[in-house]
Formats: structure tokens, C-alpha cells, sequence
């Protein structure tokens, strides 16, 4: 079995894949793809009309498995020794694709509608698309700080699909829609989040790309960037 992830390592939804591709240590072959080029683009939609990534291949048995949620079921149903990221109880894994489907929808597809805007020429602006994805945003944010555990995962207490799908938007949406005052609960987890080794690696393998991100909310920082993440060395020295 070879598997193969087409992908960018500063796309939000292949992070979202790659984070449990490192958390089951599952072994795959990267395959970086520029849909800035056309051509690069039209091979890749040969293999998904859409030309969306993630998109997770096998050879054998050969299998094309497109979207971030499928390609996660997928690793997560292979035996190996590593935690799964669906629970075996039904009733929680319920729970845990709840989770997921609340963040692709109702935080992640919005988080993408405001940074899509900003790429857009002016003329091609939608003001009132990007009022209605802050106020979903918004509406997120409460629900995840009255739901969320004090400590753990969004899921549970195990970390799971659920946390996979919230680090990525969450880390764009700290630039661009900064919930650190108004949610102490959702900072704590975003920390955490931060701090879990599978996404702070996929943290590291997209900071070259930071440059194309459309700016930032009212001077907001990266979240490894700011005076509060900065070392306390770093801090006191004038
Ligand atoms: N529902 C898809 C969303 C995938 C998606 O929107 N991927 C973005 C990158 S984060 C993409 O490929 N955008 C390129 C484009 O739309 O041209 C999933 O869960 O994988």
C-alpha cells in the first residue's frame, strides 16, 4: 500500500488531514500541487473534477479518496497502533462527526469566504457574504465556549477528528475574526491546540507561505509571533 497526499501545506483543509495522517503516524508520499499553474491544475483535476485538496490516494487497492472528513475516516480505520480519532462508543463518534460538520460549516467554509473575498478583485467583492460569514463565525465561537470542556478535546476527553478539523480555521480566524478576549475558553483550547505536536508541525511546514495571506484584523498577529507567544527572554529584552 503507498499512499500519496495532494495537497499545499498552507491550505486550511489539508492541514485538517495532515494532522491525523501524523497523529496515526501513517506513512505517505507528499504531492505538493500549484493550482496557481494551469497545468499543474489540470492534472490534479483529471484526478478530482473539483480541484479541491486534500485528495488521498492508493495503489492498491488503487482508490481515489477526495475531502478532508473521508481521507480522515479512512486513515482512522487502519489498523495500526496508534489512538484512534473516532471513538468506538457510537453515541460519542456521534458526537465527534457532529463537532466536525459544525466546524467545516459553520467555521471553516466562513473563515474560507472571508480570506476568498479579500483575493477577489474589488469589483468582484461580496460585503454582505463576509457580514453573514462573521456573524456565523460569531455564533461558533459562543457555542464551542459553552460546550467546550474546561480541559480536553472538543470531542471528549480524547483528541479526535473534531480537534483535527477546529486547529487549522482556528488559526487563520485568530488573524482575521480574534476571538482571545471575548472567548477565554476557546483561547485555552486554541493554546493547546497550538502546542499538540501533529499541528504544530503542520504549523511549521506552511510558515514559508505566510506571505499570501491576505492580512491581518486590527494589527493581530501570528499566533507564534505575538508578544504573548514570544519567549519571556525575548520580551524583556530592550
Ligand atoms: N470540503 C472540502 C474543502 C476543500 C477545500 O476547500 N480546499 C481548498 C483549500 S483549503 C481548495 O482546494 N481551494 C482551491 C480552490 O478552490 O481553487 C474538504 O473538506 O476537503
Amino acid at each position: 500500500m503507498t499512499l500519496r497526499l495532494y495537497y499545499h501545506p498552507f491550505s486550511s483543509y489539508c492541514q485538517k488531514a495532515l494532522i491525523a495522517l501524523y497523529e496515526r503516524e501513517v506513512p505517505f508520499q507528499p504531492y505538493l500541487v500549484d493550482l496557481g499553474n494551469e497545468h499543474e491544475r489540470g492534472g490534479f483535476a483529471a484526478i478530482w473534477p473539483y480541484a479541491k485538496f486534500p485528495v488521498l490516494t492508493n495503489d492498491t487497492p488503487s482508490e481515489t479518496i477526495p475531502e478532508s472528513t473521508p481521507i480522515i475516516e479512512w486513515v482512522d480505520a487502519i489498523g495500526y497502533d496508534t489512538p484512534r480519532l473516532i471513538p468506538a462508543d457510537p453515541a460519542e463518534a456521534r458526537g465527534v462527526r457532529l463537532w466536525d460538520r459544525i466546524i467545516d460549516n459553520y467555521l471553516h467554509s466562513p473563515m474560507q469566504k472571508i480570506v476568498g473575498d479579500r483575493l477577489r478583485a474589488e469589483a468582484d467583492r461580496d460585503p454582505l457574504g463576509v457580514r453573514e460569514a462573521r456573524a456565523t463565525i460569531a455564533t461558533t465561537y459562543e457555542l464551542i465556549e459553552r460546550r467546550l470542556p474546561a480541559s480536553g478535546w472538543l470531542g471528549g476527553a480524547q483528541f479526535s477528528l473534531a480537534d483535527c478539523a477546529a486547529a487549522p480555521p482556528l488559526f487563520y480566524l485568530s488573524l482575521i475574526a480574534p476571538f482571545a478576549e471575548r472567548f477565554p475558553r476557546l483561547q485555552d483550547y486554541f493554546h493547546r491546540l497550538v502546542a499538540r505536536p501533529s499541528f504544530a508541525r503542520c504549523i511549521e511546514e506552511a510558515r514559508p507561505f505566510r506571505a499570501f495571506f491576505p492580512g491581518a484584523e486590527g494589527g493581530a498577529g501570528w499566533p507564534d509571533e505575538t508578544a504573548e507567544a514570544a519567549p519571556a527572554a525575548d520580551r524583556l529584552a530592550f
